[in-house]
């Protein structure tokens, strides 16, 4: 008798220069879903921008070719949002995910995303603002930022959820199919364009409350990546995307 299908769920992983994290996180990674997610039908997507300018292109393919489970994008210019964008939606998985490769979020939360999504919500996300979550090491101007940030989605928008920037969520593929050629971000408001616009449109959205430690290499540039996020919202709060969206789908 023919074994039931599993659920499959592709993980992508954006990366930008991380010839350093990239052969420390990947192996630690594929080793926990080969332990913890045997009844799922698994990948992992290293998706390179750019290109990147150290040896993360070299690295990702080595990558590649040694762990079972493990591809290699590279996806020529858009930014972190795009990447996630473009793997997400070449992806035939019944579950899309992304994680930071610096896998700041708590891996053991991982199948929480998923169990959400296998229950019925279309998008699940990792919260370090939520009650019952555990944030080490992260500097109090971030901490301040992303409080003040959040507070604003929600007071603009009346939505649910309370951190719409951690590196550590998950999606149907039927909400990502109909929702993704909607959002317009590229870089770092892609994740909050995608939920406002996703719990707007009548999308479920699920938070999980995760433990987080923080690394204190970043990428990010806080003040343009601020603007960026501010000029994000206000362009959603004028153009109301998911008004078309709800008529398209017939919410
Ligand atoms: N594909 C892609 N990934 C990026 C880009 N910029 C940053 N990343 C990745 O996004 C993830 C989160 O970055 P990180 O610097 O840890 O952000 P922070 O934790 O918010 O400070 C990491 O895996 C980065 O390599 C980009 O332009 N393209
Ligand atoms: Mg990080």
């Amino acid at each position: 008798m023919a074994s039931p299908k599993k659920t499959s769920v592709s993980i992508a992983m954006p990366v930008y220069n991380e010839e350093v994290d990239l052969p420390r996180n990947i192996p630690v990674l594929q080793k926990f879903l080969r332990e913890n997610f045997k009844d799922y039908d698994w990948e992992i997507v290293i998706a390179d921008n750019g290109p990147s300018k150290d040896r993360t292109g070299e690295v990702g393919r080595e990558l590649e070719k040694k762990y079972k489970g493990v591809k290699y994008m590279l996806i020529p210019r858009s930014g972190r949002g795009g990447a996630l964008k473009e793997v997400w939606l070449k992806s035939k998985s019944d579950i899309v995910a992304y994680m930071d490769i610096d896998l700041s979020s708590d891996l053991r939360y991982f199948s929480k995303l998923i169990k959400a999504i296998e229950k019925g919500s279309d998008i699940a996300i990792g919260s370090r603002l939520a009650k019952g979550a555990k944030v080490y090491g992260r500097t109090l101007l971030r901490e301040v930022m992303s409080r003040g940030y959040n507070l604003l989605i929600k007071f603009f928008f009346w939505t649910s959820f309370n951190d719409a920037q951690c590196g550590f969520k998950a999606m149907s593929h039927e909400a990502a199919r109909k929702l993704l050629p909607a959002i317009e971000d590229k870089a770092w408001f892609f994740d909050s364009e995608f939920l406002v616009v996703g719990e707007c449109a009548g999308l479920k959205v699920t938070e999980i409350p995760i433990v987080w430690r923080d690394d204190p290499r970043s990428t990010v540039k806080v003040a343009k990546t601020a603007m960026g996020d501010l000029k994000g919202l206000y362009r959603l709060f004028r153009t109301r995307p998911w008004k078309k969206l709800k008529n398209e789908w017939k919410v």
